[in-house]
């Protein structure tokens, strides 16, 4: 009998295992399982936004972090009127535990931060070895201006392919950090629900992105798609990638060598406020008002909308390693 179950588990699963994309869920965060999974960086905004990031417990108690059984919400401050010679708005930025080399990560959100001046962004790199251990843009953007943005960033000698089978569409097709003023390897999404408001008034989303060793692939689906992958959908413990179509962006190892170019990463979640990219683009058609900073200073209640609402984080991994967690334990 024992034989026999062998013998079917094993004729089950040669199959799934030929395509080589069967991935088991390793981590799933949700809720107070956010306080476990991530810890808090109350660094310096290495790109020189109006923000302050607030260690955990500060972020607890103004309200910046806030966690219900299915909901982890992430923002900034929405209520202090800045000293324009004081430090920033007060933001929250937050780095898993663990890092990740082959994996696919679901990130399901029912709002991102919106308002002139925010520049969220969810993604993956090692910051202790950036840019030498590679950098992974999930999800991004600036001013809620466009459709999401997926990007590569590397040290020299990555470069995309021009002829990748994806939705989105290229930005440069260089990844190095010392190039294009470390604009990196961008790839638009092709659907306006990816970003934004639109992102918003539709209930959010999945963004998904699966990294193998010779490519990485990154998806998004508005809530109301009706091909959202049932997998997807279905939060399953198993996911197969290979059946959830052509990605919006695809990022091949043809001209970049992976293993010199992308190390074990961990997961970071940031908001912060102007800085390089939003300071920059702020007042390029976007109707902002004012300037970057001064909104910034001045507007707190601009940034009601500027936040994060995750209903989960899923990580999944080879199957064969299945080391299943819930990250659902409740903070004290
Ligand atoms: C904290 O934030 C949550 C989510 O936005 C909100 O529901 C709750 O009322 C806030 N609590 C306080 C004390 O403001
Ligand atoms: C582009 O890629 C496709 C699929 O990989 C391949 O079949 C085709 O020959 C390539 N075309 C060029 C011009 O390289
Ligand atoms: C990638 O770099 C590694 C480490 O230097 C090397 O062993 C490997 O052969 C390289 N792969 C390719 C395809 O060049
Ligand atoms: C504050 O917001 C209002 C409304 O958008 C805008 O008219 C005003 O210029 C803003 N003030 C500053 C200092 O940015
Ligand atoms: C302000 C901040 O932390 N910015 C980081 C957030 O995300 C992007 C990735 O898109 C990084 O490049 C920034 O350094």
């Amino acid at each position: 009998m024992r034989f026999n179950t062998f013998i079917a588990l094993t004729i089950l699963l040669i199959p799934a295992r030929a395509y080589g994309a069967i991935y088991s869920l390793s981590d799933e965060v949700y809720g107070p399982g956010f306080y476990r999974f991530f810890e808090w960086e109350a660094i310096e905004d290495p790109t020189h936004g109006r923000v302050t990031y607030v260690d955990k417990l500060t972020s607890i108690h103004q309200n910046l972090t806030y966690a219900t059984s299915d909901t982890f919400i992430l923002r900034t401050d929405f209520k202090t009127v800045l000293d324009p010679n004081g430090p920033g708005r007060n933001s929250v930025r937050i780095r898993s535990k663990k890092t990740y080399t082959s994996h696919v990560a679901i990130f399901d959100v029912r709002h991102i931060p919106q308002g002139c001046g925010t520049w969220p962004a969810i993604w993956e790199t090692l910051e202790a070895n950036w840019p030498n251990g590679g950098e992974i843009d999930i999800m991004e953007g600036v001013n809620d201006q466009g459709t999401n943005q997926a990007t590569l960033h590397t040290s020299p000698d990555c470069v995309m392919s021009t002829n990748r089978t994806m939705a989105g569409t290229p930005t440069y097709d260089t990844c190095d950090v010392t190039l294009n003023f470390n604009a990196g390897c961008g790839v638009k999404f092709p659907t306006a629900s990816s970003f934004g408001p639109a992102l918003n008034t539709n209930g959010g989303g999945w963004y998904a992105m699966e990294r193998s060793q010779t490519y990485f692939k990154v998806w998004f689906w508005s809530r109301n798609n009706c091909d959202v992958p049932s997998d997807v959908a279905h939060a399953r413990s198993f996911v197969n990638p290979d059946a959830w179509g052509t990605p919006a962006a695809y990022f091949p190892n043809t001209f970049c060598n992976f293993s010199t170019h992308f190390a074990s990463q961990n997961i970071i979640i940031n908001l912060t406020l102007c800085g390089d990219w939003a300071g920059s683009t702020y007042s390029q058609g976007t109707g902002c008002p004012s300037t970057c900073v001064d909104y910034v200073n001045y507007n707190a209640s601009a940034f009601t909308d500027a936040y994060f609402d995750f209903a989960s984080i899923r990580v999944y991994q080879d199957f064969r390693k299945n080391k299943y967690r819930r990250e659902r334990q409740p903070f004290k």
